[in-house]
């Protein structure tokens, strides 16, 4: 069954230059890329990405996490990959939530880690099942944003809106 998926690539991924390498494995799943972007992470997005992690002691700090300021890069990478069982093998791709109990082949058994602060810092968010990555997909992008119908969408008026062109 086709399915779309969030992955983001972390700061620590970032900082580690790990892109290339992250991108290299998604590939062998031959899934297909449907939305890509850079993003610069507000406190109330990172808040709405974990908020099933609200009542985590380190919550905190896994919004510092997300949002880059624990490792002085303030972006993250996201992108929807779409295709057949996506979201399982993306998270088999990726590994356990834990970098210790992953795969030792797997991204995050790879090049993950536990930060003294006690956060797992595991290069890669990727959805848990279809209902978190409807809503994650959402929380990311836009409609237009995504290259196909993934999920309804509906037409919207706007008046007076002002928004940053090309000068
Ligand atoms: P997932 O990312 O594998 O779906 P979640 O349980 O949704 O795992 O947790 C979200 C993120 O919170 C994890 O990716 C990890 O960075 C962090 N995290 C989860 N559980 C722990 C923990 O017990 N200690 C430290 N950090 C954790
Ligand atoms: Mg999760």
């Amino acid at each position: 069954m086709n399915q779309q998926t969030l992955i983001l690539i972390k700061p620590d991924g970032l900082v580690k230059s790990l892109t290339g390498n992250i991108l290299t494995r998604l590939s062998e799943t031959k899934l297909e890329i449907i939305a890509a972007k850079v993003v610069q992470v507000s406190r109330e997005l990172a808040a709405e990405h974990y908020r099933h992690m609200k009542d985590q002691p380190f919550f905190p700090e896994l919004l510092d996490y997300l949002q880059g300021t624990l490792h002085n890069r303030r972006k993250v990478m996201a992108l929807v990959y779409w295709g057949d069982s996506a979201i399982q093998r993306v998270r088999q791709l990726a590994g356990a939530t834990n970098p210790e109990e992953a795969e030792p082949t797997s991204i995050r058994g790879s090049y993950g880690r536990i930060t003294s602060k006690g956060v797992y810092e595991n290069v890669i968010h990727t959805s848990g099942c279809e209902e978190d990555a409807e809503r994650e997909i959402k929380l990311w992008f836009e409609p237009k944003e995504v290259i196909m119908d993934v999920y309804p969408t509906r037409q919207e008026t706007v008046e007076k809106l002002v928004r940053t062109v090309w000068a």
